[in-house]
């Protein structure tokens, strides 16, 4: 569908039609326009723009590529319809591999995300092929499904747009978690060393470039320094106090302009 560049929400309506295009290939699936929604409406809340304490989760996800020794960056359908270009710049600057892992995982699924990835340029994709893949002994859906070669030797796992249930599985397993995910207060947003509060269609090249601004010693510095609960408070603040000026506006006048 073309959407007319003047529509004052051009860019959002475009993200959506990635998405729906995305479904019609077989590599989004329909809870994932669902998922989309509630990232929206977070977005919505948060300004639709990389705030103060997302920059700061930023760095210590940047350094904690430097910091690891087997990161691997964790990619399902929705990711690899919104930004398959920014995932693969940050696996090339990093060297950590792609891998393939899906809630509705089916071997087609898997197969067309790899190709998506592989169309934008990706060298090899792990989690697709059969006789690599390995089951975690948790969580119980089908993202214990992981390659031997990736996550499952993995020290630290990048995990964008995720459910709850595997953050903890990965956590009991001794690895390091960070999310991006727009909703500060999901299970995931909680249980991850790092939690990215920002819309992935902005915050992972933002990853790569920060990757390149710091060496080794400074990422220690930066995760030494990182806290993630005062993060996460600071977003739940940035929320409050940007609803307090609107409604302020709202009956004075000259407030911010609602979005
Ligand atoms: O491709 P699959 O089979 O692995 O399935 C993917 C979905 C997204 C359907 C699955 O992981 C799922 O059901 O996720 P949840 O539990 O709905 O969680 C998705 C989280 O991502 C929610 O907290 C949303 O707020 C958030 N989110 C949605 N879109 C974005 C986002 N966060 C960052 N950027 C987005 N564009």
């Amino acid at each position: 569908m073309k959407i007319p560049d003047d529509h004052p929400r051009a860019e959002c309506l475009k993200i959506r039609e990635r998405l729906v295009e995305g479904m019609k290939e077989g590599v989004v699936v329909p809870q994932g326009l669902i998922a989309h929604g509630r990232g929206e409406a977070f977005d919505y809340l948060i300004g639709e723009k990389t705030i103060p304490p997302a920059e700061e989760a930023i760095r210590a996800a940047a350094a904690a590529f430097h910091v690891h020794d087997r990161p691997v960056v964790s990619v399902n359908g929705n990711t690899a319809a919104l930004c398959p270009e920014d995932l693969v710049e940050l696996s090339e600057t990093t060297g950590a591999p792609l891998e393939v892992n899906l809630f509705h995982r089916t071997e087609e699924r898997a197969r067309l995300i790899a190709e998506k990835l592989a169309e934008a340029g990706a060298g090899h994709v792990l989690g697709v092929e059969k006789e690599h893949l390995v089951r975690l002994p948790e969580p119980s859906s089908e993202r214990a499904v992981v390659d031997e070669r990736g996550i499952a030797r993995a020290d630290m796992v990048l995990v964008p747009l995720e459910d709850g249930d595997r953050t903890e599985a990965l956590k009991r397993m001794g690895k390091t978690v960070v999310a991006i995910d727009l909703n500060p207060l999901s299970r995931t947003a909680m249980t991850a060393d790092v939690t990215v509060v920002d819309n992935v269609i902005r915050c992972i090249r933002k990853i790569t470039e920060e990757y390149c601004e710091m060496d080794e010693r400074e990422a220690s510095e930066v995760l030494s320094r990182y806290d993630n609960s005062r993060t996460l408070a600071e977003v739940l603040r940035h929320i409050r106090e940007r609803l307090g000026r609107l409604a302020h506006g709202l009956i004075e006048g000259g407030g911010e302009p609602t979005p």
